[in-house]
């Protein structure tokens, strides 16, 4: 059962360089917060990052929000993922056809290819997506996280795509990191990471669709790996505080579902 597993015993049994990587950071940093920047601001996201980066062991982005997007903001970007030890997620959600998605991933004004240690993707499109992202990524240091389910009520994701989208990651293991998903049952393999959003300390929704469960219930019912976290740490009064405490609540409740 892969949940009972430590982190560094997953770490050996990962195909991926980046999943091997993100499973040794968590064990050594004590952290499976994955914070995500949603702010619209660069500045605004290397402060706090400045201030929480010692905290987390991944990072989230949705760099197409950034209004004073640079080169120069991605040099910084990636000094502090240097400086603190954290992993870079683009959360791009790749979800058309193959050969523009490998456009998408290498050109444009972002270049998410040059920096970003992972992305997400959506398997919608059919396998050719991940031939792509194959192709066009170097799998010993870049990969992919496949949406297998999502946090917002009313999405159209049935168990069957949710199926067919685990199936379709078996046949590109070297390029999957693991699956952005809710539930424990979605996949088996130990090597992959459990990546899930729609968390805060208390179960409750915003106005547009968002569910969020709790530290406890994500990890130790669901299965998380890594808790990707928000507006529960970006929208608090003090990020700094409020990260330190998600960060000791999901650690405790790994704790727990590892010692059984
Ligand atoms: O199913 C999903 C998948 C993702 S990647 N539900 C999500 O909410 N996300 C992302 O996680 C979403 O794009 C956002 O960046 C983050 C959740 O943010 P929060 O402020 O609701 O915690």
């Amino acid at each position: 059962d892969r949940i009972i597993l430590p982190y560094e015993e997953r770490a050996k049994l990962a195909v991926n360089p980046v999943a091997k990587q993100l499973f040794s950071i968590m064990a050594t940093k004590k952290s499976n917060l994955c914070l995500s920047v949603d702010l619209t601001s660069a500045v605004d996201i290397l402060d706090l990052l400045e201030k929480v980066g010692e905290h987390v062991c991944l990072v989230k982005t949705h760099i197409d929000i950034i209004e004073d997007f640079s080169d120069n903001f991605v040099t910084q970007l990636k000094q502090l993922a240097q400086r603190y030890n954290f992993l870079i997620l683009e959360d791009r959600k790749f979800a058309d056809i193959g050969h523009t998605v490998s456009l998408q991933y290498s050109k444009g004004v972002y270049k998410i290819g040059e920096w970003a240690d992972c992305v997400t993707s959506h398997s919608l499109p059919g396998d050719g997506i991940l031939k792509a992202l194959n192709n066009v990524m170097d799998c010993a240091n870049r990969g992919v996280f496949l949406l297998a389910e999502m946090s917002s009520a009313g999405n159209l994701i049935s168990s069957d795509y949710t199926e067919a989208t685990v199936k379709m990651a078996a046949k590109y293991p070297e390029a999957i990191l693991g699956f952005v998903c809710q539930n424990k049952k979605t996949f088996n393999e130990p090597g992959f990471i459990q990546l899930t959003p729609g968390v805060q300390l208390e179960s409750s929704k915003d106005e547009l669709g968002q569910v969020y469960n709790t530290p406890e219930k994500v990890i130790l019912e669901n299965g998380a790996d890594v808790v990707v976290v928000g507006r529960g740490i970006v929208a608090a009064k003090s990020p700094e505080t409020q990260a330190v405490i998600y960060k000791d609540t999901l650690w405790k409740c790994y704790m727990k579902r590892i010692s059984g």
